[in-house]
Order: structure tokens, then C-alpha cells, then sequence
């Protein structure tokens, strides 16, 4: 467990650096994630936390890793690591308000951090977008200069058809969705 917690901070920390999030930076100081579970997706009507809505986009047993940091410094970085999935695809992610269904419309719309203002649209919302590599794996950091109010956190992380569109966060169709208790 501890090699996986490095290289994830290492992931991390290199995605800060392109980015140039240094606000954001400091919430991957957190050793240990706050959140952390790992889940495959099952179809719809099997007593399950994440559902795929798509066999082909996301397959059974396909699995998604979601972690958390919270500092307590005013960030947020959450990760995604994706599993199984189509070679060589853009998919969209975001956090979104409500639990996993098994309608793919249960999960609400994106959250959003309420304090962010005028900030664009991206560092308002928690998204994931990933690309697959050969093997179908694919990785992604959010890091946010805000943090998750205790009595208004996402519940889940939709996978999407498309990638996003950063103007109106649109990104096609639901295809799975993993319940997180954030
Ligand atoms: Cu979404």
C-alpha cells in the first residue's frame, strides 16, 4: 500500500508542476488519503456501488479508484484511476451531487464548490477527464483551491461518453457512474 500512496503522490505532484496549481500544490502534502476506495463496475440490478449504463464504453468489471486529500488549507485534490476500459479513449469525469442509481440520470448534476465566485467553470466542479493508454488504464488529479463544506459534498463520479466541453461542461452520455462518499 505504501508504494501505491507514493506513486500517487508523485502523480500528483507532477500534475501540479504542469499545471502551475500552486495553491491547489499543497494539498497533496497529505500523506494519507481521506477518502480511498476501489470499486468495479457491475450492470445496472446487481446490488452494487457503481453501475456501468454502457457494456461497451465501460465494461463489467472494469474498475475505478478514487482518492481524496483533504488538508485542511483551503485545497482539495482528489484522483481517479480508471481500469479496463476502451484502448486509446477520451472519456469525460466529474464529481456529481448525488449517489449512483440505476438510472444513469440519478446522480444529479456536476457538483459544485458553493464559495468559488467567478472562477471558470472547470475550477467551480471537480473534473476527471482521463485517456486510456493500450491497456485501457487511464489516470487523472483534480486540484482545487477550495475546499468540500462538511454539509455539501459530491457523492459520486460520473464517467462520461465524451470528453468535457469547458464552456458548458457537457460530456455526452453517462456511461458508468462509482457512488464516493466524499
Ligand atoms: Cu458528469
Amino acid at each position: 500500500m505504501a508504494v501505491t500512496r507514493r506513486r500517487t503522490l508523485v502523480v500528483a505532484a507532477s500534475a501540479a508542476l504542469v499545471l502551475g496549481a500552486v495553491p491547489a500544490a499543497a494539498a497533496i502534502r497529505s500523506e494519507t488519503p481521506d477518502v480511498a476506495l476501489n470499486r468495479a463496475f457491475q450492470p445496472v440490478g446487481s446490488a452494487s456501488t457503481a453501475f456501468t449504463y454502457d457494456e461497451q464504453g465501460v465494461a463489467r468489471g472494469a474498475t475505478a479508484t478514487v482518492e481524496a486529500f483533504y488538508p485542511g488549507d483551503g485545497t482539495t485534490a482528489v484522483t481517479l484511476e480508471l481500469r479496463g476500459l476502451q484502448p486509446f479513449r477520451t472519456y469525460g469525469a466529474h464529481a456529481h451531487v448525488g449517489a449512483c442509481t440505476e438510472a444513469p440520470a440519478g446522480a444529479g448534476g456536476h457538483w459544485h464548490f458553493s464559495d468559488a465566485g467567478a472562477d471558470p467553470l472547470e475550477e467551480r466542479e471537480i473534473w476527471l477527464d482521463v485517456t486510456t493508454d493500450e491497456q485501457g488504464f487511464a489516470k487523472s488529479v483534480a486540484l482545487r483551491s477550495h475546499e468540500i463544506p462538511a454539509g455539501d459534498r459530491p457523492m459520486s463520479v460520473v464517467v462520461h461518453a465524451l470528453p468535457t466541453d469547458h464552456v458548458t461542461g457537457a460530456a455526452g452520455a453517462r456511461l458508468a457512474c462509482v457512488t464516493v462518499p466524499f
